[in-house]
C-alpha cells in the first residue's frame, strides 16, 4: 500500500502524481491518492486544472481521497494566513494517514483492529473516498461522532457509499464490552444501505479530549462525487 499526496491545481503535482501511481500499479502495490483541492479563492482555473488532474487520477490509482481544501475555512479564524491554511491542509492529511495506520500498526492500544486486506477490501468497492471526522460526548456519543462525521462528506450522501471504514477512538476501555460495541456499529449501521460493505475499529486512547473520536472513509463510485469540492 502505497500514499501518494498531491497538492492539485498547478503544473508539477497534477501532472506527475498520476504518472507516480501509474508506477506504483505496475510494480504491484496499491495506490492511494490523497488529493488535496484548491480553496476557491485561489482561482477558477485552478479548480479546472485540479480537476482534470483528478480525472486522470482516477484512472492511474487504485483509491482517490479527496481533501478540499475549502472545506477547511471554516477551522480558519478571519484573521489566518494561507501558511496557516496549507499547515492545517497537511495536518489533515498527515492525520489521516495516522488513523487508517494505528488500527493495523498501534499494538499497544487494545481495542477492536482491523488488517491491511480490510482496507483495501473496502477501498476497491470504489474509485473516490470521502472523509468526514466526528466527536460526541456522554450517552449519546455514539451516534453524535457518527452524525457529525457523515456531515463532513463534502455533499457525498452516506446512503451512497459501497463501502464504509470508521475508525472509532474512546477513552475507555469500558467501551470495549459487547453493548458499547453494538452501539457503536449500529450507529453507523443506521445511516448505510443494506447493500454497504462496512468495517470499523474502535481503538482506546487515554489521551483523546473526547469521550469518541470517528474518522469515516466513505467509498463512492466517481458519479457519486457530490459538490462540496
Ligand atoms: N498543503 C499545502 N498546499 C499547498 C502548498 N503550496 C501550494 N499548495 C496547494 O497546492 C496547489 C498546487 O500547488 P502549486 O505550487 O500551484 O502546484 P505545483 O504542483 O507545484 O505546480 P507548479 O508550481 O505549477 O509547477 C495550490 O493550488 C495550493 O492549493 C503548501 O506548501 N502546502
Ligand atoms: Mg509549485
Amino acid at each position: 500500500m502505497v500514499f501518494i499526496v498531491v497538492g492539485l491545481g498547478g503544473v508539477t503535482g497534477s501532472e506527475i502524481a498520476p504518472f507516480v501511481s501509474s508506477i506504483v500499479r505496475e510494480l504491484g502495490g496499491f495506490a492511494i491518492t490523497i488529493a488535496i483541492l484548491p480553496f476557491h479563492f485561489e482561482g477558477m482555473r485552478r479548480m479546472l486544472r485540479a480537476r482534470e488532474g483528478l480525472s486522470r487520477l482516477f484512472a492511474s490509482s487504485d483509491s482517490v481521497i479527496l481533501f478540499p481544501n475549502q472545506s477547511l475555512l471554516g477551522l480558519l479564524g478571519k484573521n489566518a494566513y494561507l501558511r496557516d491554511g496549507f499547515f492545517l491542509s497537511e495536518k489533515r492529511a498527515s492525520c489521516f494517514i495516522k488513523s487508517l495506520m494505528r488500527p493495523i500498526v498501534g499494538d499497544d492500544q487494545p481495542g477492536v483492529r482491523i488488517d491491511l486486506a480490510d482496507i483495501m477490501t473496502i477501498l476497491k468497492t470504489g474509485k473516490m473516498g470521502r472523509i468526514g471526522m466526528g466527536s460526541g460526548r456522554g450517552e449519546r456519543k455514539w451516534a453524535d461522532a457518527t452524525t457529525e462525521a457523515t456531515q463532513l462528506l463534502g455533499g457525498a450522501r452516506i446512503g451512497n457509499a459501497n463501502g464504509v471504514i470508521v475508525l472509532f477512538e474512546s477513552e475507555s476501555e469500558d467501551d470495549l464490552s459487547f453493548s458499547k460495541l453494538q452501539r457503536a456499529s449500529f450507529s453507523v449501521y443506521e445511516k448505510i444501505d443494506p447493500d454497504t460493505s462496512l468495517i470499523y475499529s474502535l481503538l482506546t486512547r487515554k489521551t483523546t479530549a473526547y469521550d469518541v473520536k470517528s474518522t469515516m472513509i466513505a467509498v463512492f463510485d466517481v458519479a457519486d462525487m457530490g459538490s462540496g469540492l
